[in-house]
Formats: structure tokens, C-alpha cells, sequence
């Protein structure tokens, strides 16, 4: 299946034109113990976001869902997520779409001059549209990630009209549908680039830092143990967001981020 797909990466392709959701069906082959498949869907009838939000993923996109076994310390996993944002940055921007990374997942567009305009603004991120998210998903004990699914959904050839607000397309942004088929290679091949050694990992915040949004801003984060408001200065091992506030540094490991006005 990887040859048909025409994907020079390590994984087999499981394709459907209709699945509830990649992420479920990969962690299906998890538990069959496979490894090393992308799972790629048309359409999705019951996807899912970050803590179980729901996911909206018609007809049109490239939803996929990667499933590996890496030899890596659990605490390194949040490295995954980083790099596959950083691959669709890359997949996008090789369309021409000019992408950036919100902490920790999203990848946005920002249009000229949005940045500050409150009509373009949206709870996903002021003056910026949402094109891609990040769901990932694993299993294992502290000293090695068990399985690890990834799964990325790309709004390719939709309309944003359909799409919750604040969203966009690659299709909008081009002005033309997109080959999505070469569209989802590229960036499962990238993500393979990032991933396939813990040597590799380690320019995977280095390409982040490259394609960020969120460094430099004011943001305000939503986490489990409170809100932190500051200017976002850094992304640290293994993916937390340092962020300057009033009462001094602080990392922040999981939360909503929210991109604040300057
Ligand atoms: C995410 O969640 O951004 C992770 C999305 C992961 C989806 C992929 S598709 C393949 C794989 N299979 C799955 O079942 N899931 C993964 P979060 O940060 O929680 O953002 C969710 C929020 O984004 C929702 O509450 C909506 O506001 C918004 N949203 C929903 N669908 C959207 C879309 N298609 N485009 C842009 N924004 C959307």
C-alpha cells in the first residue's frame, strides 16, 4: 500500500473514503499490535479534537492518523505532536500557504493585517484561522512510549462556510483545489524525517521554533492548574511553552493558548 500511495516513508497506508474516526481505527491496529501505519480517511462521521471536543471532518480534507512504536522514553512524546505540526507547516507551505504553529498544535494562517483585527479574530487564536489540528493519543510505561497515535486533520479541499468559524482551507487559501494525495505524502514524509531516531528528535524544536506563531506574542493559556498570562519566549523540552509573566518564568506543559492582542 505505501508503494500505491507513492510515499517514500516507513509506513503502510490504510485508505478509506469513510471512517468515524482515524485516530480510533489506529488505535484498533494498536491493540491488534501493529505499527508503522497511516491511516487516511476522506471523511470522518465521528472525529474528535482535544479533550473530546468535537471534530468536524467532512468530505474534502486529508484526516490521517499515524501509529508507531518509537524507542523513546515516555516524557519525549510530546516531541510527536510538535513534529507533525511542523510537517503540515512544511506540506502547506509547499502548496504555498503560508503556515505557522500555535502552541502546542494548531496550524494557523494569518492573514495580512488580521493580526490585530477583532472581525478576524476567534477562540482558536486572535487574527489567526485554524487550518490544522492535532490529536495524539498513546499508551506506555515512564521508560518507552508503548504506541503512539498521531493524528492530524488537515482541512484540504472544503469550504470554510462549512467549517466551525475561524477555520480555513488550503483550497481558499489557494484559490484551487490541492493534490491531496501528494499533499498527505509530503507531510507523512516529513513527519518520518522528524521522528525515525532520537537524533532526529532533536531538531524537532529547533523546525518548531522556525515556524512558530506563538513565540514573541502575548498569550494567554488555559491550563489545568490555572490561567497564565505573559509573552510566550520559548518552547522547551519536550514541547512546554515558556512564558514571561508578572511573577517570573514558567512552563507551561498542556493547556488551550490563546493569542492576546499586543
Ligand atoms: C484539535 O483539537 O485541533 C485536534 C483535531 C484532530 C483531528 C484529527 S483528524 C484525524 C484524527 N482523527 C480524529 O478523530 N482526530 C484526529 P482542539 O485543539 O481541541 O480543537 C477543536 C476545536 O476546533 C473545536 O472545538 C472547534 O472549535 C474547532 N474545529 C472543529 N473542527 C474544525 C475544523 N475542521 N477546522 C478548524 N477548526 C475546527
Amino acid at each position: 500500500p505505501g508503494i500505491a500511495f507513492g510515499l517514500d516513508a516507513p509506513y503502510s497506508v490504510e485508505y478509506r473514503d469513510r471512517i468515524g474516526s482515524t485516530n480510533e481505527r489506529a488505535r484498533e491496529l494498536a491493540a491488534e499490535g501493529k505499527s508503522d501505519v497511516a491511516v487516511v480517511a476522506d471523511e470522518q462521521t465521528g472525529s474528535r479534537g482535544r479533550l473530546d471536543r468535537e471534530w468536524m471532518a467532512p468530505s474534502g480534507g486529508v484526516w490521517l492518523s499515524i501509529l508507531t512504536r518509537p524507542d523513546v522514553p515516555t516524557a519525549r512524546a510530546p516531541l510527536f505532536t510538535l513534529a507533525a505540526a511542523v510537517a503540515t507547516t512544511d506540506a502547506a507551505r509547499e502548496v504555498g500557504v503560508d503556515a505557522r504553529i500555535k502552541w502546542p498544535n494548531d496550524v494557523l494562517v494569518e492573514r495580512e493585517g488580521s493580526a490585530a483585527g477583532a472581525d478576524d479574530s476567534d477562540a482558536t487564536g486572535r487574527g489567526g484561522r485554524k487550518l490544522a489540528g492535532i490529536l495524539t493519543e498513546m499508551e506506555g510505561e515512564a521508560d518507552r512510549v508503548g504506541w503512539l497515535v498521531v493524528g492530524v486533520g488537515v482541512n484540504a479541499n472544503i469550504d470554510p462556510e462549512t467549517l466551525p468559524a475561524g477555520a480555513t482551507s488550503l483550497s481558499d487559501e489557494c484559490g484551487a483545489p490541492v493534490d491531496r494525495r501528494r499533499f498527505a505524502a509530503t507531510l507523512l514524509e516529513r513527519y518520518a524525517e522528524l521522528t525515525d531516531s532520537p537524533e532526529a528528535l532533536d531538531g524537532v524544536l529547533p523546525a518548531w521554533r522556525e515556524r512558530a506563531s506563538t513565540l514573541g506574542r502575548r498569550v494567554r493559556v488555559d491550563t489545568a492548574d490555572g490561567i497564565v498570562e505573559g509573552t510566550a519566549v520559548d518552547v522547551a523540552e519536550p514541547g512546554a511553552l515558556v512564558v514571561d509573566t508578572d511573577e517570573g518564568r514558567q512552563r507551561v506543559h498542556a493547556g488551550d493558548c490563546e493569542h492576546l492582542r499586543d
